[in-house]
């Protein structure tokens, strides 16, 4: 079939490919032209779809890139992965509107739309819908099928394949549920068909609101777990030989990326919205996951105080500065932030990032470094934040004069667990 996908970052690129593979004609649409550039040119810029798979599907003829609107004219379905942020707390859902109108110019009967964009339950029925059918003149369920399909992309997750993973599939009504999951069974080894759009929306925001509130449990419980006596590390890992009814979750310097800060807060702002009432959960978490970074700032404080060394002045090494683990992302990186809190307190911080080339142009707020063992010898402090497999952590614990470590990896008496 002829389709489109609408947004070419994390998301959409993967299902082009992937589409393209298994033998769809796939217009890769995306409205930013270095992007399109690049992609035409073959490179990829995200980590989980290679150059070579980018390439092949290229060469084939299989997939195209393009800025160009008049390229989705015929598509049978067409999928839109474009961004949903927050702006001050408040979805933004300006690009699935302007997506929609586009491709509503260029939508014809008998084809579909599915949306996987992250958003609140009733955005496929309340505004991508209407602006379709006002931007075609068509009738939804009469000329046109949508529906919506959360995106589960873990990325650099190796032991779940983008098509191993089972995909939720919904339809505003019976006939657009059986063409949608039709097509994403071309696509996944495994879609989970749901009643409706709404529960599907709804599916997406419980998986990770779940992960962000139990993040924020062992985040609060490692701040209790000190003044109490307790190895926090210890104790979840003694939980989780627990075989059943619980998921083991570590305490860390607070929740970065694109989804977790996100994906909870869309639910809490339409609950509120609705109903007029908070999502408790919802914002304790917030606020204590966005509390870490300044509890790691103090406890970094309180062990240069305790080799009687003050903040200001002491020269301190952040290891890992992106969000996540092997991650080459720096969005929503409590990294950042603590780094910022650092500087603000008179400290002199560099960074060091395997994941990013030194001078990347990342507007890090910090110098990038290589974390040598001279780098390390030279600083009061060491924090590792990010726990990178390209790190060599024997080496920083033979080296470092003091070690405040996030992540449960270093032993020895010049390391302190947080
Ligand atoms: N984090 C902790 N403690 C944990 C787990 C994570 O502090 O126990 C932190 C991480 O350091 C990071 C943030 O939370 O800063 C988010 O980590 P994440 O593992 O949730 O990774 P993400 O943000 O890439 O989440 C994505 C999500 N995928 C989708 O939304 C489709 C999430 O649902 C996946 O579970 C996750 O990937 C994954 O497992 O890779």
């Amino acid at each position: 079939m002829q389709i489109v996908v609408a947004g070419q970052g994390y998301v959409g690129l993967p299902l082009a490919v992937r589409a393209a593979e298994v033998g769809h004609r796939v217009v890769g649409y995306d409205v930013d032209p270095h992007r399109v550039k690049q992609l035409a040119a073959g490179h990829s810029y995200v980590e989980d779809v290679p150059g070579s798979r980018l390439r092949a599907v290229l060469d084939s003829g299989a997939y195209a890139a393009t800025a160009d609107t008049s390229a989705l004219a015929g598509f049978d379905v067409a999928v839109i992965t474009v961004p949903t942020p927050l702006r001050e707390g408040v979805p933004d859902l300006t690009y699935i509107e302007s997506c929609a109108r586009t491709l509503g110019e260029h939508l014809r009967p008998g084809a579909t739309v599915v949306l996987e964009s992250t958003t609140y339950p009733g955005t496929t029925e309340e505004l991508l819908v209407p602006v379709l059918e006002q931007a075609s003149g068509l009738k939804r369920g009469v000329d046109f099928l949508v529906g919506f399909s959360p995106e589960r992309i873990a990325p650099g997750n190796t032991r779940w394949s983008f098509e191993g993973t089972p995909k939720l599939v919904s339809g505003i009504d019976a006939k657009s549920l059986e063409v949608i999951t039709a097509f994403y069974d071309g696509i996944f080894q495994t879609t989970v068909p749901v009643s409706g759009t709404r529960v599907a929306e709804m599916a997406k925001l419980i998986e990770n609101t779940f992960r962000f509130v139990n993040i924020s449990l062992v985040n609060e419980l490692a701040m209790l777990a000190k003044p109490l006596g307790v190895n926090i590390w210890e104790a979840i890992d003694a939980a989780a030989t627990k075989p059943f009814g619980f998921t083991r979750f570590t305490p860390g310097p607070g929740v970065g990326g694109h989804c977790l800060p996100v994906d909870p807060l869309f639910l809490s702002w339409k609950v509120h919205q609705e109903l007029g009432v908070p999502s408790r959960f919802v914002e304790l978490a917030a606020d204590v996951n966005r509390r870490m970074p300044s509890y790691v700032v103090q406890r970094l404080v309180e062990g240069l105080e305790e080799r009687g060394m003050p903040i200001h002045g002491s020269r301190v090494l952040l290891l890992g500065m992106t969000y996540k683990i092997d991650a080459a992302d720096l969005r929503e990186s409590p990294s950042a932030r603590v780094a910022e809190l650092l500087i603000n307190l008179g400290a002199d911080v560099r960074g060091a990032e395997p994941n990013l080339p030194n001078g990347d142009d990342t507007n890090l707020n910090v110098p990038l470094v290589d974390a040598t063992a001279q780098e390390i010898a030279a600083s009061d402090a060491v924090v590792l934040l990010m726990d990178h497999a390209r790190f060599d952590l024997a080496m920083i614990q033979q080296n470092a004069p003091y070690v405040l470590d996030c992540r449960n990896r270093l032993s020895g008496p010049n390391v302190e667990l947080l």
